[in-house]
């Protein structure tokens, strides 16, 4: 697979996105600007850009509580993602859904579903969808290596298998549910291994090589359009911050979190930009300039956005009404 060099240009720049936006979710939570509770994919940015540059209008994605770089890579205004953080009617879902239910409906991304495991069965109504319409589409769901021990996964694979359904799944394995290391949760060395028990490829690659990620994805992607079934993609990679913000990481040591942030998928891929005289230094530090002045405006737009009316409060949420149920 040959990648232009505007192609690479954009998936450095996407990944730059991803890992400024999400720092500066950090430091607005540190400072306790932001509400609610944020989990972050900082180390893990490879896996989205990789992932969503094989996407297209028309593709669906269900990913989970860490994937807000899924939602900027697929076209999701970072202002509106900001704005929902922020809890600002703005926001992609008038700031009533916060980090863990940001989506963008119009770009397919079905947003970062709080519960481990109903994107895993989610996405195959999309991809039955697809194949019933014959329209060459796909339905991706990405999730973590904890998610892949609920029932929901094994149910949701076995049923994209025996429908042949163009969904692919793809598990950011980062080593860790909260703090339960992968040893603890499961047997399986390899969990693309699984794919096995459901007849369908399973592969696993290193997560944090961006432009593995694309080529590996790009040929499920490739077997889905054409009919060919699912699969399942195995991403090995790491988070660098802790589960959520203020997790004081007791589970881990500093050595291991050192020796994965030598792993940069970042870095890694600026080596190989210079080293193929695609880019030089001066390029990447426009770019980050470039990509800081967008996340400055997301951050702007938040703050002077208004919160919601209170208008708001019973639209768009299920209560209970004298013992009914009322949209
Ligand atoms: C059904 C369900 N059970 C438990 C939780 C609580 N929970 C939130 S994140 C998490 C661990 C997720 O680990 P993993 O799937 O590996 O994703 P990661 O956080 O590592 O990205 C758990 C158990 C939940 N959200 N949903
Ligand atoms: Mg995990």
């Amino acid at each position: 697979m040959k990648l232009t060099n505007n192609e690479l240009i954009g998936l450095y720049r996407d990944m730059v996105y991803i890992r400024q936006f999400e720092t500066r979710v950090q430091e607005l939570f540190a400072a306790g600007v932001l509400p609610g509770f944020i989990h972050l994919g900082i180390g893990q940015e490879a896996c989205m850009a990789g992932t969503c540059f094989n996407l297209v209008d028309g593709d669906i994605i269900g990913a989970t509580h860490r994937e807000h770089g899924v939602l900027l890579c697929r076209g999701v205004e970072g202002k509106a993602i900001m704005a929902e953080l922020y809890g600002k009617v703005t926001g992609t879902c008038k700031g009533k859904g916060g980090s863990m239910h940001a989506c963008g409906l119009k770009q397919g991304a079905l947003g970062n579903n709080a519960i481990l495991g109903p994107a895993q069965t989610i996405v195959n109504g999309f991809a039955y969808a697809h194949k019933f319409r014959k329209n060459g589409k796909v339905a991706v769901t990405m999730f973590g290596d904890g998610a892949s021990n609920r029932g929901e996964f094994h149910e949701g694979i076995n049923f994209a298998s025996i429908w042949n359904l163009p969904s692919i799944y793809i598990i950011n394995n980062n080593g860790y549910a909260i703090s339960v290391p992968k040893s603890k949760q499961q047997k399986v060395e390899d969990l693309s291994a699984r794919a096995a028990g459901y007849g369908i490829p399973g592969v696993q690659i290193d997560g944090n090589d961006i432009i593995t990620v694309v080529e590996t994805v790009s040929e499920a992607v490739k077997r889905a359009r054409e009919g060919g079934g699912p699969s399942l993609i195995e991403l090995k990679t790491y988070r660098w911050r802790g589960h959520f913000e203020g997790d004081p990481t007791p589970y881990r040591t500093n050595e291991e979190l050192e020796s994965w942030k030598k792993k940069d998928p970042i870095a890694r891929f600026e080596k190989i930009l210079t080293d193929q005289g695609i880019t030089t230094k001066k390029d990447f530090g426009t770019i980050n300039a470039e990509v800081k002045a967008k996340v400055d405006e997301c951050q702007k737009f938040a703050e002077d956005s208004p919160w919601p009316p209170m208008s708001e409060i019973y639209t768009d949420v299920y209560y209970h009404n004298e013992g009914s149920v009322q949209q």
